[in-house]
């Protein structure tokens, strides 16, 4: 048996021998924080659509495996294109763990081109910040690297390539990496709710995200997944909700709104906001390149719309570049529409009087695309696609299933004013007024 001292003695030699920096010296179990052996001390996030990444505990140290790899991706039923991502997904799955935490991540390379990978927002050592030819060689196809270093602080960060960024980025490799206090929260949050923003450019009819694009965007996503794709964020009654938002969009800040609810802005990913420093909002921008967190008590239930506020964000695959045609006459667009049919049978103009329902009226679309707006809801199509999903909260939920539409209790919902209440209240009666029900 070696003396403690020999042991350590014996460990820096070998470290030395190996080439290992000494911050990547092994670290005994003894040194290991106690919050690696202890799941029972955070909250794990849910990543609606995605997963978190899987570690095992070596010695003390949270061991966690990437695989930067070519990814199928489905953005919504009727749309799959041939992404990059982490693991089998895009963005990669989350990396969860908790402040004090020593980890260390392998990274394989299974792109046709190198990569490597940046802590984005994590306080580490200058060799371990991941930006290929500045802070390590880049990691080529097959290799694998190891990067380690100990949790600092704690937050919402995020991780992506710094090789080829623009293509990398742009065809779905990103992840957050979320770090959870060492003291547990107070208040504690029920539901911690984890995804990042993107967009795309996915031409229809065609399977390869362009990465070249840098204005057109027509595949907005929660995610990478774009409505209906994207699954709905359950809650219970009462529950304290955080959303975690990453943005690495290739190009755009996304304006993320709420319906039901203010909600305080409560981090960054340069860290927790002070609570006398946390403001009330409604939407919350999140920068290209930044996290946001945001806290509300889910105290209203109901489907409550969370989307980007940018109304072309609310767009799937939306044609630029066509004739705006809203406000011509409908006997000129009719004139019009015969004349277009010995021309091209069954010709018929769309759009003059708005854009709303055009994808319910069955447009023919190219395979492998999807309508350029929503889906089906409870009281017809809902017209917003891209980056919308639905906060659904309920009282006495047993489960965080999908707990389906939101029944409306009576006398609470939008509905035809009848002529009489329309002549009680001095309102002009209009020609077209529904009949009375
Ligand atoms: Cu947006």
């Amino acid at each position: 048996m070696m003396s403690r001292r020999a042991s350590i003695a014996f460990a820096l030699r070998l470290a030395l021998t190996l080439g290992l920096p000494l911050s990547l010296a092994p670290v005994s179990a003894q040194e290991a924080s106690p919050s690696v052996t202890d799941p029972a001390a955070y909250t794990p996030v849910v990543v609606p659509s995605g997963a978190t990444l899987p570690f095992r505990i070596v010695d003390g140290v949270k061991v966690f495996h990437l695989v930067a790899e070519p990814v199928d991706h489905e953005f919504a039923p009727g749309l799959k294109a041939a992404c990059w991502g982490y693991n089998g997904r895009t963005p990669g799955p989350v990396i969860e763990a908790v402040e004090g935490d020593r980890v260390r991540i392998y990274v394989s390379n299974k792109l046709p081109e190198p990569t490597s990978v940046h802590w984005h927002g994590i306080l580490l050592p200058n060799g371990m910040d991941g930006i290929a030819g500045l802070n390590q060689k880049s990691i080529e196809p097959g290799e694998t690297y190891r990067y380690e270093f100990t949790l600092k602080q704690h937050g919402t960060f995020m991780y992506h390539p710094h090789f080829d960024e623009m293509v990398q980025i742009g065809l779905g490799m990103a992840g957050l990496f979320v770090i959870h206090p060492r003291e547990p929260e107070n208040p504690k949050v029920d539901r911690d709710f984890a995804f990042m923003i993107a967009e795309w450019k996915v031409p229809a009819g065609t399977s390869r995200p362009d990465p070249a694009e840098m204005t057109e965007f027509n595949t907005l996503t929660i995610n990478s997944k774009c409505f209906p794709g994207t699954a709905p964020l359950v809650a219970k009654q009462g529950d304290r909700v955080r959303l975690r938002i990453g943005n690495l969009s290739v190009m755009d800040h996304h304006p993320i709104h709420l319906h039901g609810y203010n909600f305080k802005v409560t981090g960054t990913d340069g860290g927790e906001i002070p609570p006398a420093g946390q403001w009330p909002e409604t939407t919350v921008l999140v920068p290209v390149g930044s996290t946001r967190d945001v806290q509300f008590v889910a105290d209203a239930p109901g489907d409550w719309a969370l989307h980007c506020h940018m109304v072309h964000h609310l767009m799937n695959q939306m044609g630029h570049g066509l004739p705006n045609l809203i406000g011509i006459p409908d006997d000129a667009v009719q004139q019009f529409d015969e004349k277009m049919r010995h021309l091209l049978p069954g010709y018929m103009t769309m759009g003059h009087q708005g854009m709303g329902g055009m994808a319910e009226m069955g447009m023919r679309v190219p395979s492998n695309s999807i309508p350029m707006v929503g889906g089906e809801g409870p009281y017809g199509y809902i017209d917003m696609g891209g980056m919308f999903t639905i906060l659904k909260v309920r009282e006495n939920l047993t489960t965080y299933e999908d707990p389906g539409w939101y029944e409306i209790p009576a006398g609470t919902q939008a509905r035809p004013a009848t002529p009489d209440e329309i002549k009680r209240d001095g309102i002009p009666v209009p020609t077209n007024a529904a009949p009375t029900p």
